[in-house]
């Protein structure tokens, strides 16, 4: 591959085969648990106990021995040894993946699930264990001000000023394992096609804006993401 610029978004689908559940598959994350519940601010306002389990639990899977990066983020990070910073990953994930494989030039738009954050103050901690609402913040002292670093719906994603640079910059746009249903992300391809870049979905079936990419390829990220790199 010959670009100047590339930009990878990825989804819940890279991390699939790590063995961490996507969101809207049969057997996924929002069959278990209604979105508004986990997922939102007013969820976590309603029930913060429940919240918190959710995201315990998820922490604890992605701390154990099971998890590991698939061929699909050691590609990615391979990738960016040879494009060094002019390859930026943007994911949707998070998880750590990612950063295990290798890569560094990540933004996390979504949120990182080994970091928690000040309601009030927004400053960020790293975690490594369970957060409880009897949890008393350090920054404020108060009990319950912590909670996951993650991104709801209604709330903003982060770091959009740069993604926005990145995708204007960018000549090659790549999706992979994202289900194109939430925005802003699922908006990215026509920003960067607006920038002149070649654009190309990676994913098991066509998202919900494959017609906006210019290029698609169907399969396991495992197998098309190391195959696209090689
Ligand atoms: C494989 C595979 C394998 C599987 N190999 N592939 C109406 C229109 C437009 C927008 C809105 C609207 N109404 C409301 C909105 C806004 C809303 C939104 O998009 N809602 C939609 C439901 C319509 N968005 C927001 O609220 C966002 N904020 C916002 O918009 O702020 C205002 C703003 C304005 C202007 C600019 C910027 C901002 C915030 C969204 C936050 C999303 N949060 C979550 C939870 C994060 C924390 C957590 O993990 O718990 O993010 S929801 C969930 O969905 C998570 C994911 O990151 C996100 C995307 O999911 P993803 O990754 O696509 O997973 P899946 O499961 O959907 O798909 C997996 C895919 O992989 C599938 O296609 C499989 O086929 C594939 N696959 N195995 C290859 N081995």
């Amino acid at each position: 591959m010959v670009y100047k610029r590339v930009v990878v978004l990825t989804g819940a689908g890279i991390s699939a085969e790590s063995g961490i559940k996507t969101f809207r598959a049969d057997d996924g994350l929002w069959e278990e648990h209604r979105v508004e519940d986990v997922a939102t601010p007013q969820g976590f306002a309603a029930d913060p106990v429940l919240v918190q389990r959710f995201y315990n639990s998820r922490r604890a899977q992605l701390l154990g021995d099971d998890i590991q990066p698939n061929a699909a983020h050691r590609a990615l990070a391979d990738l960016e040894k040879v494009y060094g910073d002019s390859l930026l990953v943007v994911t949707q994930n998070i998880d750590n993946l990612h950063e295990q494989a290798g890569s560094t030039n990540i933004i996390h738009m979504h949120g990182e699930i080994l970091k928690m954050r000040c309601a009030y103050t927004h400053l960020v901690y790293p975690i490594s264990t369970d957060i409880s609402i009897d949890d008393r913040c350090e920054c404020c002292g108060l009990r319950g001000a912590l909670r996951p670093h993650v991104v709801w719906f209604g709330e903003m994603p982060l770091q959009m000023e740069e993604i926005y640079d990145a995708l204007e910059a960018c000549d090659l746009f790549i999706a992979i394992g994202t289900s194109g249903n939430v925005y802003p992300a699922a908006g990215f391809v026509r920003q960067a096609t607006l920038s002149g870049a070649k654009t190309m979905e990676i994913n098991l079936e066509p998202s919900a804006v494959e017609s906006a990419f210019s290029d698609h390829r169907y399969g396991l990220a495992s197998v098309e993401v190391p195959a696209l790199v090689a």
